[in-house]
């Protein structure tokens, strides 16, 4: 190739330079070199960037470097043609999209600019260059500016965008989650089998996990959430999935059905012509005298029941002073029974009365010689119902502990205290589940003999996943 048939072009783009290039040498311009530089400028402030084309008209181009673009950048550099592009050494082509795409110039081994048919483009993607030897030169950057001319392209750019935005999304999301996941396998008491289980799930939509979230911070256990999200997207279209109120309701109804209670409060008379027999057994303070109390009156005063009181808890000085108080108030007889013997005479006492209610003395789920006296006095008495009763209060794995140890006195219920005094219920679950006992009641503060209630799943699921009581 004669060195008269070269020419260089500069410019301060190389959008520019080619267009340059174009109008002098037409659009089968062979590329020969490319540059960008700074000029002017004091020590490198305020200088300006040039870009420097060495092209040739295609008839003098043998000599001139080979470009080939892999098919996969060339589609989405030129938004799916399958020519190359064009530049030189370590240069940058900026061509106009949908104007000037590359092609390998086969017969002459130089690369070539050419016009196109109107090609979507808004990408970028690299080229390899070769010297017609073969040889490997340089990678070429190729960058298309986002300017699109026509409706088609700007339709064909939004829809890239959409997608584009759709999938860092997606990205974003799995990762939060993944973070969210790892932060709660690391809190204390999160098992990395549960963990891993966790990680197990997979995405979930965006309602789902924060629904998912707000179990794991209500203290639900881990296993139990993640029973509730995998069923809750189990059942639920895709459409509904996205939809926060349908999601909360499914999730509210998976939870609800994790917690059965007893559902009423029976009142009618035993087969076995017994009073009505009711005992509470559970940790020390948890509120089982107060809450005898409250059901002493609600069977006398709302159903107009026969009711008496007996109580085995004399070890604790005030306890027994205690019941008296309520029992006086209340208008119902007392026994104090320091021995099974005496337990099972106080019982045949009060074989006049419709219900006979039993307060039991407060027990450490570690005393395992108290738990078996405990049990020596509810042997002779024989309960129709022995309430365990739980204060909502009281840490999670404290509470798992006090279930598995007072199993050994058979309660067939559980009722929850101080539900007012709890800043999170998600153990409420997990303890249905570990005793597969329902709930009867709940308490809500220290009056008597209001605040109590009858337990409901769907209260307890929104007072779980709410974090607070639902009046
Ligand atoms: N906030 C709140 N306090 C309660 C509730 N139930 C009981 N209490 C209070 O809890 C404390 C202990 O109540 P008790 O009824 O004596 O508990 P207990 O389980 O009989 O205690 P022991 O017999 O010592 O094992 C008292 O101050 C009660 O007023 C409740 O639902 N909410
Ligand atoms: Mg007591």
């Amino acid at each position: 190739m004669a060195s008269s048939e070269l020419r260089t072009f500069r410019a301060p783009t190389m959008a520019q330079a080619l267009a340059e290039v174009k109008k002098a040498l037409g659009g089968d311009a062979v590329i020969l070199h490319t540059r960008s530089h700074k000029v002017g400028g004091v020590m490198g402030v305020g200088a300006k960037q040039l870009v420097e084309i060495t092209a040739s008209s295609p008839k003098g181009s043998a000599g001139g470097l080979q470009v080939r673009v892999p098919a996969r950048a060339a589609r989405s550099a030129v938004g799916g043609a399958a020519g190359g592009t064009v530049g030189g050494a370590g240069a940058k082509v900026e061509a106009r999209p949908a104007r000037v795409a590359a092609g390998v110039s086969q017969a002459s081994g130089a690369a070539t600019v050419r016009e196109q048919a109107a090609e979507p483009v808004g990408t970028r993607a690299t080229a390899t260059l070769e010297r017609p030897g073969g040889r490997v030169v340089d990678r070429l950057a190729v960058r298309t500016p986002l300017s699109p001319e026509s409706t088609k392209d700007r339709i064909i750019l939004e829809d890239e965008l959409a997608s584009i935005k759709k999938l860092v999304g997606q990205v974003l999301q799995c990762s939060r989650q993944t973070a969210a996941h790892v932060s709660h396998a690391s809190r204390p008491g999160a098992s990395s089998a549960s963990a891993s289980a966790v990680l197990a799930l997979g995405p979930m939509s965006e309602p789902l996990f924060a629904n998912y979230m707000r179990l794991c911070d209500a203290g639900v256990p881990a296993e139990l959430a993640e029973e509730i999200a995998s069923d809750v997207r189990g059942a639920l279209t895709p459409s509904q999935i996205g939809d926060a109120a349908v999601v909360r309701n499914a999730v509210l109804t998976r939870l609800a059905s994790m917690m059965p209670v007893v559902g009423s409060m029976e009142t009618a008379a035993p087969e076995d012509g017994r009073p009505l027999t009711i005992a509470l057994v559970g940790p020390t303070g948890v509120g089982k005298t107060t809450t005898l109390a409250k059901l002493a009156a609600l069977y006398k005063l709302r159903y107009g029941k026969q009711v008496g009181l007996i109580t085995s808890d004399t070890y604790r000085i005030a306890a027994v002073d205690q019941l008296r108080t309520y029992a006086q108030i209340i208008d119902v007889p007392l026994s104090v029974v320091m021995t099974p013997e005496e337990m099972t005479e106080a019982c045949r006492g009060m074989r006049g009365c419709d219900v006979v209610l039993i307060d039991t003395a407060g027990r450490s789920q570690h005393d395992a010689t108290r738990l078996d006296e405990l049990r020596s006095f509810l042997e002779v008495c024989v309960p129709h119902q022995t309430h365990l009763a739980l204060a909502v209060t009281a840490a999670d794995s404290v509470m798992y502990r006090a279930a598995d140890r007072f199993g050994a006195m058979s309660p067939d219920r559980i009722l929850l205290t101080k539900l007012d005094e709890a800043v999170n219920f998600g153990a409420v679950a997990g303890l249905c589940r570990r005793t597969e006992l329902p709930v009867s009641f709940v308490t809500l503060g220290q009056e008597v003999p209001d605040q109590i209630e009858l337990a409901k799943s769907e209260k307890l699921a929104r007072t779980v996943l709410d974090g607070e009581v639902v009046a």
